[in-house]
């Protein structure tokens, strides 16, 4: 069998659950090969979409996800797409053909390999027909129990050769390290009095959430994920929600109140921690992480665990009294209960004619079904959804932002609501978010998923403009004239809508009776409003 069909076969098998991508002749065989075994092909327009659609698709269903692309320029043009996944740690595949090792002077020769290991990527490669089936299986476990990104690199020459297309028999399940001792940890958590769990991507990946609740109830915490793992906490009466720029003044007050804090999964970043300000002094911390070099990376610990999240939550339940602590009490649930941001006082201070982006925000909360899946890109107004939209588990929330870069959110929506078509999937961008995406609206009307786009139209890059305007620099560079998004949706084989009030938000309460095809709702929030979070976000700048 030629090695090209002999690799789509053993990915088929292997657990590949769905390809995205664009075809070229470089991997349209082993392509083709996949979809033959059963596994969905989805054509992005551009490879920078198809990688975030992956990317999604993995975040939102946990299963393994591949982009399949040609050498060179596909490669070249998944990039940007594939630093967000390699830094968020998705377990996922990119399966880019490669130039023969002996043409020298191919327009598409570069190096593959150098390009990929610059941006934190695991670069692998089919070797040659002998080591075809051994190097796919190595790829995909290296995906799965690394949580890596892979880039499997195929050789033209290498997919036109044959092999048998055995795959070599499976190595043993691995459990990671379980922790050699929590001892240290389980003493920390039992002489608390005020203790908080921070759960991050760690803790989303390893499935940590019931573990943690359990830890949770047995030691007294309040409980609060990093702004990636929102949502994991969902339902629990003493779950604070995100900890960061994006705590609600409740929640911010109970994490600066905390004597111990303990994170599983989650760095402790500037994030996390509101430049450290939510941690306050003489509070005692904790971190659990897979990478022993992320215990203490951001801030001092006192103790450290390196070990996978749910193992040492499960650890510390054992070692734990098996009853529920007196610590949470029902006015504390009940201070919680009151103190969520839709609670949170605020005076519309929206302009004529245009939306005030947390009125907004509230109000498509209330319309919305809450079986949702939250996508959010980044840019200013990234902060309105993550903290008005509710969530349902951390798989209904998607938030791409391990690079910091704008534009990710509309392939991650695409590749989330495939992955997940029995809910609702609302994908919150900013102008300049969608149109640096704008190829994949084609993608969006074409696929049509159920999935509400929301753009917070602020016709500017927000977050330039309100870091810039304060300190007397001119901004008109990062404004721009109105774009009509409505109608480029239209055009797109979607549904196009534009709201400059709550009335007309009457018009998505219709399409949510339809939901025929993808709604594009361009809402045009005032511009000048900034959000406090921000001010926040840049001190570190
Ligand atoms: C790829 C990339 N280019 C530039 C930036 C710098 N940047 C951060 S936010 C932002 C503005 C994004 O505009 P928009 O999507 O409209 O969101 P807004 O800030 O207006 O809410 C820009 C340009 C970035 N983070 N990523
Ligand atoms: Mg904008």
């Amino acid at each position: 069998m030629q090695v090209a069909e002999a690799v789509g076969r053993a990915l088929a098998s292997l657990g590949v659950d769905a390809v995205f991508g664009l075809l070229g002749s470089g991997n349209l065989t082993f392509t083709n090969a996949l979809r033959d075994a059963g596994v969905p092909f989805h054509a992005a327009r551009h490879e920078g979409g198809a990688i975030c659609m992956a990317d999604g698709y993995a975040r939102v269903s946990g299963r393994l996800a591949a982009c399949s692309v040609h050498q060179g320029p596909g490669l070249t043009n998944t990039i940007t797409g594939l630093t967000e996944a390699a830094k968020s740690r998705t377990p996922l595949l990119v399966l880019a053909a490669d130039t023969p090792a002996a043409q020298l002077r191919s327009n598409f020769r570069i190096d593959q390999t150098g390009l990929v290991e610059a941006v934190g990527a695991v670069a692998e490669r089919v070797h040659g027909p002998e080591t075809a089936m051994a190097d796919v299986a190595r790829a995909v476990r290296r995906a799965r129990v690394e949580r890596r990104a892979v880039v499997l690199m195929l050789p033209l020459d290498v997919q036109a050769g044959e092999c048998a297309g055995e795959l070599p028999p499976p190595l043993p399940e691995l459990t990671p390290p379980r922790p050699g001792s929590v001892d240290a940890l389980a003493a920390l958590l039992a002489g608390a009095d005020r203790p908080a769990i921070v759960a991050g991507r760690g803790a989303v990946l390893a499935g940590a959430g019931p573990p943690l609740r359990e830890l949770g109830a047995r030691c007294g915490a309040v409980l609060a994920t990093s702004a990636v793992a929102n949502g994991l906490f969902a339902g629990d009466p003493y779950a604070l929600g995100i900890a960061g720029g994006f705590s609600s003044p409740t929640a911010a007050r109970l994490l600066r109140g905390a004597d111990v804090v303990v994170s599983f999964g989650a760095a402790l970043n500037q994030w996390t921690t509101r430049h450290g300000t939510l941690i306050a002094d003489g509070t005692r911390v904790a971190q659990v992480d897979l990478d022993a070099d992320a215990i203490g990376a951001h801030r001092p610990v006192d103790v450290g665990v390196v070990g996978d999240a749910r193992a040492t939550a499960e650890a510390l339940v054992a070692a734990l009294d098996d009853h529920s602590s007196p610590r949470r009490t029902a006015a504390l649930a009940a201070e919680i209960a009151a103190g969520a941001w839709r609670d949170d006082p605020y005076e519309d201070r929206a302009a004529p004619g245009r939306l005030d982006p947390r009125t907004l925000s509230i109000a498509l909360d209330e319309m919305l079904p809450l079986e949702r899946t939250v996508v959010v890109d980044s840019g200013h107004f990234m902060g309105w959804p993550s903290m008005y939209l509710r969530v349902p588990d951390a798989q209904g929330f998607v938030f791409p932002q391990a690079f910091q870069c704008v534009g990710l959110g509309l392939g991650n929506a695409i590749g989330a609501a495939l992955a997940r078509p029995d809910r609702l999937t609302v994908a919150a961008l900013g102008d300049g978010g969608l149109l640096m995406a704008l190829p994949e609206l084609e993608t969006l009307g074409r696929l049509a998923p159920d999935l509400l786009v929301v753009v917070y139209d602020d016709a500017a890059y927000g977050a330039e403009v309100h870091h810039f305007r304060p300190l007397g620099q001119a901004v008109d560079l990062a404004q721009f004239p109105d774009t009509d998004f409505a109608a480029l949706a239209e055009a797109a084989g979607c549904r196009g809508l534009e709201a400059r009030s709550v009335a007309d938000l009457e018009g998505v309460r219709e399409w949510l009776a339809a939901r025929d095809r993808p709604l594009v709702l361009d809402a045009r929030v005032d511009p000048d409003i900034c959000a406090d979070w921000l001010e926040e976000a840049f001190r570190g700048h």
